[in-house]
């Protein structure tokens, strides 16, 4: 059974997130965002910088929230949530599954940085409105992309537990302006999912600092 370990309020959503849609029993393990529950000498022996999401199924054990989605989407959809191969909508499935931490996560690294993470005095105002810009500027395609769509592909695909969380993510940091509309829609439907409440609910009892 595939053990996730989870940080509420993480990319590590992602995967409970595509564990939930696909109805697969995991073990959850929550570990709260501090140094004692993500900088232990056991969690880096899981991930050498000690972040989430990862997960161990059987002997392997790997971090990196998209080869993890990609990993358990190849080995237990039975083909479900990404189109076909020779499918015209698989090189947009894979364009917009990698977008999501090529693009839009690091300006949005950046935000929790300069709001969350760092102390009051060591905040750069500079720094906090260019990344607020690059973050608007990267979800604009995004946001033209899904304009008469529900999801990013077809009816509801993996790409969408990347992109699609980094959406509500984006939400939730007040970084999705006013007239990104379709993403605002998006959200919504997201947001509707049953399989999406329960995974973001995961860890919520935990006393977690961020969340
Ligand atoms: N690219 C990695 C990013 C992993 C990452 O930075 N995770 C954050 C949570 S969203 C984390 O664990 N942060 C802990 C820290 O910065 O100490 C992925 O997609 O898994």
């Amino acid at each position: 059974m595939i053990k996730l370990y989870l940080t509420p309020g993480t990319r590590a959503g992602r995967v409970a997130w595509l564990l939930e849609e696909l109805k697969l029993d995991y073990e959850l393990e929550v570990l709260p965002f501090t140094k004692e529950g993500l900088k232990s000498p056991e969690h880096r022996s899981r991930h050498a910088l000690g972040r989430v999401p990862v997960i161990e199924d059987g002997d392997i054990s790997i971090f990196e929230s998209g080869a993890i989605i990609q990993y358990i989407v190849d080995k237990y959809s039975n083909g479900d949530l990404k189109p076909d191969i020779n499918s015209s909508d698989y090189p947009y499935y894979l364009q917009w599954f990698h977008y999501c931490e090529g693009m839009v996560m690091p300006p949005m690294n950046q935000i929790v940085v300069q709001t969350v993470l760092l102390p009051p005095d060591r905040r750069d105002e500079t720094v906090l409105n260019q990344a607020k810009n690059l973050l608007s500027k990267s979800l604009n395609p995004v946001n033209n992309f899904i304009q008469d769509k529900d999801y990013l592909i077809g009816d509801f695909s993996a790409a969408d537990c990347m992109l699609g969380h980094s959406c509500y993510m984006a939400t939730r940091l007040g970084a999705v302006s006013e007239d990104m509309l379709n993403i605002k829609k998006y959200v919504s439907n997201i947001e509707s999912r049953s399989a999406f409440q329960k995974a973001i609910k995961l860890g919520e009892d935990v006393d977690n600092p961020i969340g």
